[in-house]
C-alpha cells in the first residue's frame, strides 16, 4: 500500500532504506520526521516475500515516545519500488553488505545513490565494483539505538555521524544531502569521509575486540594494564592507513580513543554484545580489514591478527549463524 497517493510517483523523491536493525529504523524515524511527505516517499526494503505497512516506535532521549507507519516493500514488489529510488540508506552489518546489495541492484536505476552506513571498511571495494552506474556514499554513525522489541527502538546516545562521497564527484543531488544532515541529528558532510572511517575504525579497532576478550565495559580499557595492547593496534592502523594514502597522527588517533573510552565508560561495544549473544560480530570489517590491507602493502600487523584470531575462537564455540 502506497504511503502517498497525492503526487505522481515519478515526480517525487522516493528513499529507501535496506535494513530494519536498530540504526535502520532510528534512521527511519528521524528521516520519517523531516522529510515533506509531498515531495518524498521513505520505505524499507526487508527480505520478507511480502510488502506490508507496520507500526515503528521510537522511544528518544527524553524518554518520549513517537509512532510512524511505515512500508515495508518485500520481494515481491522489488521489481516495482526499486526502479524509482533515487537515495538506497544501507545499514546492514558490514558483513550482510554485498548479499543484501546483489539482490537489490539488478532492480536500481543507474541514477540511483547508494550510501553505505555500517561499522568498519571494506564492502565500499566491492560494492563500488558490483555498481552499474549507481554513484556511492559513505558514513559512520556513534548514534546509538537499542531493540526493545521487533519494531520499538530505544535511542541510547546522540553520537556524531558523518557521510561523504566515496564517488568522485559526488552525485548525491544537494537537496537530498541536505535533507540527510537536516534529519540526523550530529551530522556532517565530509568531503574526505575516508580519512574520518579510518578514524572511527581505530576507535572500533581498539575498543570492540578487548572488551569482548575481557568481557569488561569500554570504560574498563582506561585501565594501565590495557594501555600497550591499545597504543600497537593504533600505531598499526596508522602505519597501514599512511601507506593507503590516509595520514592520521597517532597521538591525536589515541586522544580520540581515550575520549571514546571516557565518553562511553558505561557502555558494553557493540562486539562485546555481539559476543555475549552469541551473535556473528563485524571483526573482519574491522581488524580484519587492517590486516587485509597490511598484507597489499606487506606491513606486519601482528596486534590486529591476535585480535582477529582471539574473536574467531571465540565464534567458533557458539558458530554464529550468518543472517
Ligand atoms: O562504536 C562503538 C561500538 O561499540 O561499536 C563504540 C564507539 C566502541 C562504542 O561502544
Amino acid at each position: 500500500m502506497p504511503l502517498l497517493t497525492s503526487r505522481p510517483s515519478s515526480t517525487l523523491t522516493h528513499i529507501s532504506i535496506v535494513g530494519a536493525g536498530a540504526i535502520g529504523q532510528l534512521i527511519f524515524h528521524q528521516l520519517s520526521t523531516a522529510i515533506n511527505p509531498l515531495q518524498h516517499r521513505l520505505n524499507i526494503i526487508t527480505r520478507a516475500s511480502q510488502s506490508c505497512t507496520q507500526q515503528l516506535t521510537l522511544t528518544d532521549l527524553n524518554h518520549r515516545q513517537t509512532t510512524k507507519m511505515a512500508m515495508l516493500v518485500g520481494k515481491d514488489e522489488y521489481a516495482q519500488q526499486l526502479p524509482n529510488t533515487d537515495l538506497l540508506i544501507v545499514c546492514v552489518k558490514a558483513y550482510q553488505v554485498n548479499n543484501a546489495l546483489q539482490s537489490l541492484l539488478p532492480h536500481l536505476s543507474p541514477n540511483c545513490h547508494i550510501l553505505l552506513l555500517h561499522n568498519g571498511m571494506g564492502p565500499h571495494l566491492t560494492v563500488s565494483a558490483m555498481l552499474a552506474g549507481q554513484s556511492l556514499s559513505l558514513g559512520t554513525t556513534s548514534q546509538g539505538a537499542l531493540k526493545q522489541s521487533a519494531w520499538h527502538i530505544t535511542q541510547t546516545g546522540n553520537g556524531l555521524t558523518q557521510l561523504g562521497p566515496y564517488s568522485q564527484p559526488s552525485t548525491l543531488p544537494q537537496p537530498l544531502q541536505t535533507m540527510l544532515l537536516t534529519a540526523i541529528p550530529n551530522s556532517q558532510w565530509c568531503s574526505d569521509i575516508l580519512t574520518m572511517l579510518w578514524q572511527k575504525l581505530a576507535v572500533n579497532a581498539a575498543i570492540n575486540p578487548l572488551t569482548a576478550i575481557e568481557q569488561c565495559q569500554n570504560g574498563q580499557l582506561a585501565d594501565k594494564q590495557y594501555q600497550a595492547d591499545i597504543t600497537t593496534v593504533v600505531a598499526e592502523l596508522v602505519s597501514v592507513a599512511k601507506a593507503q594514502h590516509i595520514e592520521l597522527e597517532l597521538n591525536a588517533v589515541l586522544d580520540r580513543v581515550y575520549q571514546v573510552i571516557a565518553l562511553t565508560a558505561q557502555n558494553y561495544s557493540s562486539m562485546h554484545q555481539d559476543v555475549h549473544h552469541q551473535r556473528l560480530t563485524e571483526i573482519d570489517a574491522i581488524n580484519g580489514f587492517v590486516v587485509q590491507m597490511a598484507k597489499n602493502h606487506h606491513i606486519a600487523t601482528p596486534k590486529n591478527q591476535l585480535f582477529v584470531e582471539q574473536i574467531k575462537l571465540l565464534e567458533q564455540q557458539y558458530s554464529p549463524l550468518i543472517s
